[in-house]
């Protein structure tokens, strides 16, 4: 989806001018994919632009860069605060929120211990990431040929640049045989996750989730999600799924801070009942949790300003 510039891009520290936040070809992130990122949305609300659950957000870029043994030279309070300022500074209302940090220029090769880490933030207007009829229409899915990555070669539970090409490979690949979106399996055959979601099936009545431990990131619209279901009184747990479950679920849907909460509507050609009531209620609550309008959910609406 096509980028729209605005005003600011923090940089180290300052803003700088959009055009101005580049980086030398020698940059070690590009020939390794040694960095770790966020994407998180800020929605307008009642009380200005608040950002949805950037504390965890924030929390999860550290555990990512920790994973790596990456210092990041902030601490998470600053990064917070400059997320606000980024913005605040761009005078946007809603936007999708691209924080990364990196190993910068300097050094090349494997060793990234003297590597030093540059962190920016970014932010831009950003529609519907799976189209604007995604919940009441729904996403055909389709199995990936590609298989996750193991724990043990690249961990899923790190938001790694040099992860989403094992992310690219299946959603290049689903698109071109006419889908919306891949879903993919682990090395042991069950279900991981999508190339940019979590999934949810639903089948007799409960919602399941596969987990981190599946080889899923840890989502947190998935966790939004797993809290909106328990108020509405639906049982959901985070659980191992076949392949077959979602062949025949009752419904199923996937979420993240990008597609927020899309249905899907078949699965390798198999259809599935859509948009689903589960699915339908969860949605419409979802989108009005990010806005602000549900008071016991207010807490994760951290203003911008
Ligand atoms: N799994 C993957 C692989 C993933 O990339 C995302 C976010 C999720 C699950 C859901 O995580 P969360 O946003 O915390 O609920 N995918 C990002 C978009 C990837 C892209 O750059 O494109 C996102 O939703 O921001």
């Amino acid at each position: 989806m096509p980028i729209t510039p605005t005003e600011k891009i923090w940089m180290n520290g300052e803003l700088v001018d959009w055009e101005k936040a580049q980086v030398h070809v020698l940059t070690h992130a590009l020939h390794y994919g040694s960095g770790v990122f966020e994407g998180i949305r800020a929605y307008e609300t009642a009380e200005g632009p608040a950002i949805f659950r950037l504390t965890e957000h924030i929390e999860r870029l550290f555990n990512s860069a920790k994973i790596l043994g990456m210092e990041i030279p902030y601490t998470v309070d600053e990064l917070i605060a400059a997320t606000k300022e980024t913005v605040a500074a761009t005078g946007l209302s809603s936007c999708y929120i691209r924080p990364i940090a990196y190993l910068g220029y300097g050094e090349m090769g494997l060793n990234t211990l003297p590597c030093t880490v540059d962190v920016s933030i970014a932010c831009w207007p950003w529609g519907a990431y799976l189209g604007d009829d995604a919940v009441t229409k729904g996403v055909r899915l389709k199995t990936s040929l590609w298989t996750r990555h193991d724990h043990n070669t690249m961990p899923p539970a790190a938001k790694t640049t040099g992860n989403y090409v094992n992310s690219s490979l299946a959603k290049v690949e689903a698109l071109k045989a006419g889908y919306d979106e891949a879903v993919m399996l682990a090395p042991n055959g069950l279900v991981a996750e999508c190339s940019g979601e979590n999934i949810f099936v639903s089948r007799h009545g409960k919602l399941i989730s596969p987990p981190l431990s599946a080889g899923a990131l840890e989502g947190i619209t998935q966790s939004t999600v797993m809290t909106i279901a328990a108020d509405l009184g639906f049982e959901a747990v985070l659980d191992n799924i076949a392949r077959t479950d979602l062949y025949i679920a009752d419904e199923a849907f996937v979420c993240g801070t990008a597609a927020e909460v899309s249905s899907v509507n078949s699965v390798d050609d198999r259809s599935i009942a859509c948009p689903g009531p589960m699915t339908l209620a969860i949605a419409e609550k979802y989108h009005q949790a990010v806005r602000g309008e549900i008071a016991e959910y207010k807490h994760w609406c951290e203003l911008a300003v």
